[in-house]
Order: structure tokens, then sequence, then C-alpha cells
């Protein structure tokens, strides 16, 4: 028994680190809960000033992605917040986003490489499998474009020409030039979704820093995963607590007939944050188990 073990041991060291770290792709780690919304609780108009949005999970964008940066050492470059909320069909995001370098979008990239425009990017892997995801896209114009991948097959851009992307999205953008922002609320429909699932996130924005050079800037996780990394994803779980703040009556303490009655608002429980040491720790001893039988995929990467 002794000798079996040692012989699977030594098979263990020469597997490449980079196995492990394959075998830990499919699940990653937690960014945090998601509180719930009705569609109805969310008007998509630019602005998050529906109840719900102060109770949402906020994550930073502001890691430059150093591979696919026109100047991997920039200082300089967008950055910004992108809350989360979910209903029983979709995703919710709101993006602000302070972009020091204002390009307005040129019409051709909109179309063919929408990418090279200012914009922020939500990519969605609903079973958090890693083969299948949805990429959504708006630009500071309120351009939007849509991707996928199923089963890890590219499908195509798809562009408002094609008139398909209010069947998978509803979008609204807003511009403060003055203070380099621009913001972007954004309902991504995600089917098969409930509470409880691990949805695989990537966050990211597209920064224009001329009208041929893009910064791209990512969130932070665990295994420097960028888009189309999906198997590497970090994931949001889908929590039932209403996002909705609890509205209550205020008892009337004027006499009959008196005046009226105050409506006063409760917070809803804030979203937790996932213990990503703990799990990391936990995925990499399961991957170091399935490491000696199993071995490792080569992902092919695109950049989008
Ligand atoms: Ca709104
Ligand atoms: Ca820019």
């Amino acid at each position: 028994m002794k000798k079996i073990l040692a012989i699977v041991l030594a098979c263990a060291m020469l597997i490449p680190a980079s196995v492990f770290f394959a075998l830990a792709d499919a699940s990653g780690v937690s960014f945090g809960n998601v509180p719930h919304v009705s569609d109805s609780d969310i008007t998509v108009d630019g602005n998050n000033d529906d109840p719900a949005w102060a109770n949402a999970l906020t994550l930073q964008i502001n890691v430059l992605d150093t591979n696919d940066s026109a100047d991997p050492d920039s200082t300089t470059f967008a950055t910004g917040t992108c809350q989360l909320l979910w209903s029983d069909d979709a995703i919710y995001a709101f993006y602000a986003i302070n972009d020091p370098t204002i390009i307005a979008p040129d019409p051709d990239n909109q179309q063919n490489s929408p990418w090279m425009c200012d914009s922020v990017e939500l990519f969605l892997d609903p079973t958090n499998g890693g083969t299948t995801v949805f990429q959504y896209r708006v630009d500071r114009a309120n351009f939007p474009s849509f991707d996928n991948r199923i089963d890890g097959v590219d499908n195509g851009l798809t562009g408002p020409d094609a008139d398909q992307c209010p069947t998978v999205m509803t979008w609204a953008s807003r511009v403060d030039d003055a203070n380099h922002m621009y913001y972007v609320e954004l309902k991504a429909n995600t089917a098969g979704i409930s509470a409880g699932s691990k949805v695989g996130l990537q966050l990211q924005i597209n920064d224009m820093v001329d009208d041929t050079n893009r910064e791209v800037v990512r969130e932070a996780n665990s295994q420097d995963a960028l888009s189309w990394d999906m198997t590497m994803y970090d994931y949001i779980t889908l929590d039932a607590t209403s996002a909705v703040p609890a509205t209550t009556a205020a008892p009337d303490t004027t006499a009959a007939g008196g005046g009226d009655v105050a409506a006063t608002t409760a917070p809803a429980t804030s979203p937790t944050t996932g213990d990503n040491g703990i799990v990391a720790i936990v995925l990499v001893a399961i991957a170091a188990l399935g490491a000696a039988v199993v071995t490792g995929k080569v992902v092919a990467r695109k950049r989008g």
C-alpha cells in the first residue's frame, strides 16, 4: 500500500502546477452574495436611484490587463465600480466609470470591433461550468453588442444592425463628460438561474486612450482571468434575500383626522462577501487529488 501511495505521489509531483490550476478552474471562488429583485423594481434608465441598488453587491474594476492593454505600464486608465442584482430571469449591472480619456466611439468600430470603443462589458457563465458564456457590452454612446460561446463555440458578434441585442439585453448609458464619468445600467437576460446559483463572472472596461489604442481593465480575481478565460472565472452567488428596502408605515401620533403618515425605509440585509481564502484552499486540495488521474486541457484564448 505504501508503495502504491509513493508511486501516486511521485506521479503527482511530475504534473505541472498549471494542471492543478486548470482543474481548480471550473469552480473558482466567490465574489460574494447578490441580493434578489423583481424586474419591476428596476427601471433601466442609466440611473441607480431604484431603491434596490443601495443593497447591491459592489465590485471594483481597477486591475490593468497587462496582456491586452496598449501600454501595460500605464498608471492612468479608466476605473470604476459595478453593482450587481439578480431577478428570476436576469442579472442587473450598474457601472460607474471614471474614464480620463474621452474618445467619441468610431461608427466603424461600433459595428465591427466594438471592444475598440470606450465601453463596459459583462461576461456571465450561468452554470459556472466554464464552457458557455454570454458577453454583454455597452459603449459610452449607448451602443450595445453581444457575443457568446456555446459549448466553447464562438457564435459571432451581435449588434443592433442585426436587431438582436434587444432579445438578450436592456441597456441605458448616461455621460457626464465634465467629470470624466459615464454610467451604464444593464439588464442581461439570463435563463435558468435561481437562488443558490453560482454564476461565473468577468467585468471589463475598454478604455480607448486615443483613436487606435486601448487599455483593458478588469476586476481582481483569484486566477487573473481575462475576458474569455471562462474556465478561470470566479463567481457570484445568487441570494434569495430581497434587495428592496422594506417599507413600514410609521405610527400616526396625531389626533384623529390629523396629519400625514410618514413612510420610512429600513435597509435590507447587506450582502456578504465570500471567504475566498478558505474556498481556495479546499479547491486546491481537491484539484491536487484529481490531478493524479486527470489531465488538463488547453484553453484557447481570444480577446474581445
Ligand atoms: Ca434605474
Ligand atoms: Ca477612454
